[in-house]
């Protein structure tokens, strides 16, 4: 359990281009064990954006979980000059303005997309396209035959999986409801942030929270992993994909408000699941432009349950992926600002 920087130079890791994979614009096939097309690189799937059932909201709008954190904004360094995956678009380190804005201390849990769904019904991608990616780990013995994603076999396609049955049939979040929504898409983020009078934060805003007022370090409470030997985030432990020990006392999502806040009260921006913000990604065109402005694909932030250091070194700050909308998984959640 030692301190683990961000490695650098030689020593970094390869680009991975793949840390939820993203629903293909081919429908789904037989539900043999083939693969997949996919990658968080595709284009938008066959008829996505289209029915998210967004709703107005019909009694009073609560407080996030966690409550509202309201932030100073003002200038802050955004980026990473040392990033260990160039393409992603980290760096480099710049200077960013914010207008003072909100943000919920906490994921969006499956307690409240579950009261959102009951008010509106609205229907998820996932249940629109009948099926999201689980990963393989959770899949009970005897599951029946699953088709994997191209280049991440572990992510495999199960029809009936979505935010109420995380592992497909039969499964359900009785006892997870103070636990992030997963499998939902940035369209079913935007149906929600519509009703809850909300909205996805920037991805500017996303980091400058995450950082918790601390400048240039790869984590939200600075630069050791794990300081003093304590586990500070859900992460994979162990060795990826075959092994997790959850040494950190999670082996998939934990509570929203497990381990300690930043110093802005925010917790788990890194590690637990990654979360969808408002910006496109645009990959290594990361400042607005025409690149980033054609990309169909929107940015998450922060890493989940199942980055490792061995494959995906993104649970930190400034990390970001890319995923096009209506793409949907079992590590992928949201919070909202105002
Ligand atoms: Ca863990």
């Amino acid at each position: 359990m030692t301190a683990t920087p961000p490695p650098t130079g030689p020593d970094a890791q390869p680009p991975r281009a793949c840390c939820a994979p993203a629903r293909t614009a081919a429908a789904p096939g037989d539900a043999g064990t083939g693969s997949l097309g996919g990658g968080s690189s595709g284009g938008s799937g066959a008829g996505a954006c289209t029915g998210t059932g967004t709703g107005s909201r019909t009694s009073a709008a609560a407080a996030p979980y966690g409550g509202w954190r309201q932030l100073a904004g003002g200038p802050f360094l955004r980026g990473c000059a040392d990033s260990p995956y160039p393409a992603d678009g980290e760096g480099p380190v710049r200077q960013e303005r914010l207008a003072p804005f909100g943000i919920a201390a906490t994921a969006v849990s499956n307690a409240e997309f579950a009261h959102f769904a009951r008010e509106t019904g609205h229907r998820s991608d996932a249940e629109r396209f009948g099926w999201s990616f689980v990963f393989e780990g959770f899949l009970p013995d005897g599951f029946p035959p699953t088709r994997a994603a191209v280049g991440t076999p572990w992510w495999r396609q199960v029809f009936g999986a979505d935010w109420a049955h995380p592992e497909g049939p039969g499964s359900d979040v009785h006892g997870r409801a103070d636990h992030p929504v997963v499998h939902v898409s940035y369209e079913d983020a935007l149906a929600y942030c519509a009703w809850a009078g909300a909205r996805l934060p920037s991805e500017a805003e996303w980091e400058y929270a995450a950082r918790g007022g601390l400048a240039g370090m790869p984590y939200p409470w600075g630069r050791e992993r794990e300081p003093d030997g304590a586990y500070r985030m859900n992460i994979w432990r162990g060795s990826f994909p075959g092994r997790n020990t959850a040494a950190d006392g999670y082996r998939g999502t934990c509570p929203v408000d497990a381990f300690p806040p930043n110093g802005y009260g925010l917790f788990n921006t890194t590690g637990n699941v990654w979360e969808w913000c408002a910006d496109r990604f645009g990959g290594a065109a990361a400042d607005p432009g025409d690149i980033r402005q054609s990309d169909p694909r929107r940015a998450l932030r922060g890493g989940s349950y199942l980055c490792h250091e061995s494959y995906c070194l993104r649970y930190r700050t400034s990390a970001r992926m890319g995923n096009t909308p209506d793409s949907s998984s079992g590590n992928t959640g949201f919070r909202v600002a105002r």
